[in-house]
């Protein structure tokens, strides 16, 4: 024990490894900085205290960690396995504390140790595990699944690279490695015991059982060991922790001594590289994704590792594998992990002997299946080749599967063999593939898009042949986000001023926070939360100022836009209005406008150049327009480098006006829009995703609407569209274009946008012209509203007081009892283990 640490004999009544009253933390925090970091308080870093306060946590976790996993056995309790390809959980510490209801506790023993908590809190680094929305929904449904004690395990992959990090260089983005492990990381805990081996490539062959059954065997070429790294997840005052467990490759040690015995030494080192590469780095999405033969290998690596262990852990149960369906119920997070439906049906025929009806009626009943976007080129397919020399025996499954499921559609749709041919797994136009959402959906009991329209859409377009034969499958769960993290921990002071009005019941309740429109009529309260919006912003400008050194008004409206760069996000459509603005005040310099601060956050994919391009474009608008004296700082645009949670949980807070404007009918849900909301932002939006039931939930005068319908974006594309006659047409639209070709924005040059105006004019895939004046319209409506800030501040307090229905409590909620058929708040809180 270090000597600086304080002695309280009088008081020792808890044990020093759980214990929570302040004084055991305080010790707790020392111990643990000098068994665990090996230092002294006199040359500990933040790292170091960081890594003491995490352990300190950690600790308090365990018993009802174990006590968790205890009760998965109980007969009663069906466990929910969330297989997803990303988790973007976000830094752990101050949610887990929160969580743990220990935040003034350690905030005290932080304080009486002369720590500054917050300081603490900033060292971690994340795990960027994910690309965006997907992988931060599943974050957020682990953190309700454990507040509403379903027992649940996060089954998913430990990347060694997360999501890149980003730097902004002459305004154009730059890709640099995310080795998050650098210092460790002080929440998981390696499982070697429980590693499972995973076949990849080789050959099948027939044989005989000793019953006289045809089976099948799969020869695998190479055999990779999957090993689990768990973490806790713990519910927010619900007594129950689950579990992440992430899987990371590693070459298992017979295959590698066996050749490195028979002399081949290359073909050993060869094969330990191919083993630890498959989770060596997240892949970047809105790419080309085809033919990525490691995209493959990871999503079967992981995939396998986690049916085996859920059949481990069955036997543990000491269940029979024909009860696998009522012990398990398994979330397919987008096609990523569909694999899944072929690997259960092999573990079940060929490692159990099952038959195959048997074997089906098990995987369809324990699959239900979620799909994330209607984009193309996000579909997952794989070119038959590649999928037959990697998985041979999936293949022959999935052929299996293949040809009983269109004998069905024959069978309900006699004659009609384009119908056949649209509905195969095995797409056959040119090249052959194999369509993995549509093993998905057939392998599944359920099938659920992610907002209302995005369902409704997914039934005519998508699925439409598979909504025609099995209506009853598709079900609709709206995204939500947990409020603990994007309320309570990100907006301590908006919290603070809810929780002074009505407790803190909106934590676990988001429904709550309706008992908070009344006071949206009380002006003492509106000066109030327009206080604590303001000190919000203020945060936010000093952090911006460190980081990009510009400078900006918390006085002026923060309208941002957070997200992803793509072009049906249009973010390029934000900045169309932008320079409206620019050329209006360059037109005329006293023109008396609300003063804007435009803030744009987001990554594009490394491979997707016109994603790059509109990041170049941001910077190129923002460089001028800061530096333009006749814009008198009315105008800021900042782009802030390298978007992650942490980022977003700074964002937020501060935001008064959320840019939700992809074309209506492209973004599935959206969950940024909630997160705004939430946070008091009123939005400026289309008809697309979750934007239309925050619309309906916070009243349809609260919400700045524009542009196309999802019908009218189809009807307009149909109709055969001209963005060049917008363009002709529209003198503020063709002043602004103009201006950009003209190299007013790049130095005179006048080729480095051509590519984004020739797609604008030529195509206009997204449609921006055709929303552009709406788009414009509506901004200035909110100019206008903007100047009222009494009225302004009301709207606000409503939009966050009527978010109930955006907490991911609720979407859980239906997933349990619309898909998963599984309780909430499943039997008592799990006692601690005796
Ligand atoms: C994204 C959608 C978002 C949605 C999230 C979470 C993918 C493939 N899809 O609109 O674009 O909110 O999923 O459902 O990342």
């Amino acid at each position: 024990m270090p000597e600086q640490a304080p002695q309280s004999p009088s008081i020792v009544v808890e044990d020093d490894r759980t214990g929570t009253s302040v004084t055991t933390l305080k010790q707790a925090i020392l111990d643990n900085l000098y068994y665990i970091a090996a230092k002294m308080p006199e040359n500990a870093t933040d790292i170091d205290y960081f890594t003491a306060v995490a352990c300190t946590v950690r600790d308090r976790m365990l018993a009802q960690w174990m006590t968790t996993l205890e009760s998965y056995s109980r007969e009663d309790l069906r466990v929910v396995c969330y297989l997803s390809a990303e988790f973007l959980m976000g830094p752990y510490l101050a949610n887990n504390i929160l969580n743990l209801g220990l935040t003034d506790s350690f905030r005290q023993a932080a304080k009486e140790l002369g720590l500054d908590l917050d300081r603490i809190i900033e060292q971690e680094s994340e795990p960027g595990l994910g690309n965006g929305g997907l992988g931060r929904l599943a974050a957020c449904y682990l953190d309700s699944l454990a507040t509403l004690g379903v027992r649940a395990i996060g089954y998913g992959i430990r990347y060694e690279f997360g999501m890149f990090h980003q730097q902004i260089r002459d305004g154009w983005q730059v890709e640099m490695t995310d080795y998050w492990l650098r210092y460790g990381n002080p929440w998981e805990i390696r499982r070697p015991q429980a590693a499972v081996d995973v076949g990849f490539a080789g050959h099948t062959e027939p044989y005989k059982d000793a019953q006289g059954n045809d089976r099948v065997r799969w020869v695998p070429r190479s055999v990779v060991r999957g090993i689990p790294y768990d973490t806790p997840i713990v519910g927010y005052h619900s007594g129950v922790v689950n579990d992440l467990r992430l899987w990371k490759s590693e070459a298992t040690e017979s295959f590698y001594f066996e050749r490195f015995n028979s002399g081949d030494y290359q073909g050993a080192v060869a094969e330990k590289v191919f083993a630890e590469n498959i989770t060596k780095v997240l892949y970047p999405n809105d790419e080309e994704i085809e033919g990525k033969e490691l995209r493959l290998q990871q999503q079967y690596f992981f995939t396998s590792c986690s049916l085996q262990d859920m059949v481990r852990f069955q036997h543990r149960f000491g269940c029979a594998m024909e009860t696998f369906q009522s012990e398990w119920a398994i979330q397919l997070n987008d096609t990523h992990p569909s694999i899944g439906v072929a690997e259960l049906m092999r573990l079940l025929l060929d490692d159990h002997g099952m038959g195959w009806d048997q074997a089906w009626s098990i995987t369809t009943s324990t699959f239900s299946f979620t799909n994330h976007t209607l984009l193309p080129e996000a579909l997952e397919r794989w070119p038959l080749p590649l999928f037959a020399s990697l998985l041979p025996r999936h293949l022959e499954i999935i052929y299996e599967i293949n040809a009983r499921f269109l004998q069905e559609v024959r069978e309900r749709f006699p004659g009609d063999e384009a119908r056949v041919a649209r509905m195969s797994i095995i797409d056959e136009n040119d090249q052959k593939y194999v369509r993995m959402a549509y093993l998905a959906c057939v392998g599944s009991h359920k099938v659920n898009g992610v907002a209302e329209l995005h369902t409704q859409l997914i039934k005519q377009e998508l699925f439409h042949d598979f909504y025609e034969m099995w209506p009853e499958k598709f079900v609709n769960i709206t995204n939500g986000v947990t409020p603990r993290r994007w309320l309570a921990v990100s907006n301590p002071e908006q919290s603070a001023l809810m929780t002074s009005k009505i407790g803190d019941g909106w934590i676990g309740d988001l429904d709550e926070l309706r008992r908070l429109e009344v006071l949206a009529d009380d002006s003492a309260f509106r000066a109030q939360w327009r206080k604590v919006q303001y000190d919000g912003k203020v945060r936010l400008s000093n952090y911006i100022l460190k980081d990009t050194g510009v400078t900006v008004d918390p006085a002026s409206m923060f309208d941002a836009q957070v997200k992803r760069i793509h072009e049906y996000k249009r973010q390029h459509l934000n900045v169309l209005h932008i320079l409206t603005l620019y050329h209006r005040l360059k037109n005329n310099p006293n023109l008396d406008i609300a003063p804007r601060t435009f803030l744009f956050g987001g990554k594009a994919a490394p491979g997707y150049v016109m994603a790059k391009l509109i990041i170049k474009f941001i910077n190129a608008v923002g460089e001028v327009i800061n530096n333009d004296p006749d814009v008198k700082h009315r105008l800021k645009v900042v782009f802030l480098p390298d978007y992650s949670v942490s980022f977003g949980q700074r964002v937020y807070p501060a935001a008064d006006l959320s840019e939700q404007i992809s074309t209506a009918g492209k973004e599935a849900s959206g969950t940024g829009n909630m997160k705004f909301a939430m946070n008091g932002a009123l939005t400026i939006g289309t008809l697309d995703g979750a934007n239309i039931e925050i619309r309906e939930a916070v009243g349809a005068e609260k919400f700045f609407l524009f542009g196309l319908t999802a019908d009218q974006v189809q009807a307009t594309l149909a109709a055969g569209y001209h963005p060049w006659d917008i363009y002709h047409s529209n003198d503020g639209l063709r002043e602004v274009i103009d201006s950009v070709a003209s190299g007013q924005f790049s130095h005179g040059d006048q080729e480095l946008f051509r590519p984004l105006l020739d797609s604008l004019l030529q195509h206009d895939t997204y449609l921006l012209f055709a929303d552009y004046q709406s788009y414009i319209d509506c901004q200035d409506q909110v100019a206008q509203a903007y100047l009222d800030q009494e009225k302004w501040s009301r709207a606000s307090i409503l939009n966050a007081s009527r978010m109930g229905k955006f907490s991911s409590d609720r979407s859980i909620t239906e997933y349990c009892e619309g898909i998963w058929n599984v309780a909430v708040k499943a039997g008592s809180a799990p006692k601690p283990l005796p």
